[in-house]
């Protein structure tokens, strides 16, 4: 790790144009969210800024990771929406030099959620749904909710996201079910 200069350049070596720019608003949500929730500011920065950095690898580079770090074969069966974040992490890791386990699992959970999540983990799931270019039925309501009660939020967004799934018969990864009901029911 060096300094967020050498890291910003990293991730837009990355990325196209238009997801460089999304991660950027992802990072400013993060930021403000980590402020009103008394969590690490320059953590919330980090992770918001990796937390897609493997979105645009080919299927090949995450096909190789699962087997090199031996992770559950069961992801062989889903695409990119998952591993990206998922095996992401591990190449964020590798390629980066990023270590914190805490970033790391913001990036692994960021997509699917997870029963348990740390604030900081809440807090990129919720920024990544509410960041500023985000325009989806909901989203204004998911942003007052930030606002106000972060773990009210990332219930909201286990809900609707499960029956996004549902409703475009999308595989649903088992995560993402473990998600809406460690958070939905308990946060209503
Ligand atoms: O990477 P982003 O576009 O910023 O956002 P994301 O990583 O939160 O979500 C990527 C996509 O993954 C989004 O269209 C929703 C979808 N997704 C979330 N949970 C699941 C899922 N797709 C599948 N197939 N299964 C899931 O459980
Ligand atoms: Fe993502
Ligand atoms: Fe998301
Ligand atoms: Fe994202």
């Amino acid at each position: 790790a060096g300094t967020r200069d050498e890291l910003l350049a990293k991730i837009e070596k990355q990325l196209k144009p238009k997801r460089f720019k999304h991660v950027q608003r992802v990072e400013q949500t993060a930021i403000a969210l980590a402020q009103m929730n008394d969590v690490d500011v320059e953590k919330a920065s980090i992770a918001g800024l990796v937390h897609d950095y493997a979105k645009q690898r080919p299927d090949e580079d995450f096909i190789a990771a699962i087997k090199q770090y031996q992770l559950d074969p069961i992801l062989l069966n889903y695409g990119n929406a998952i591993w990206h974040g998922v095996v992401g992490a591990e190449l964020i890791k590798h390629e980066l030099g990023i270590y914190d386990e805490d970033i790391l699992n913001a990036v692994r959970h960021h997509t699917t959620g997870a029963i348990y999540m740390s604030p900081l983990e809440q807090i990129i799931y919720t920024a990544d749904y509410i960041e500023p270019a985000r325009d989806f039925p909901g989203v204004d309501e998911a942003r007052q909710l930030a606002d106000k009660n972060l773990a009210k939020a990332v219930a909201f967004q286990a809900k609707y996201t499960l029956a996004y799934l549902v409703e475009n018969g999308k595989p649903v990864y088992p995560k993402s079910i473990d998600t809406y009901n460690a958070w939905v029911p308990r946060y209503p």
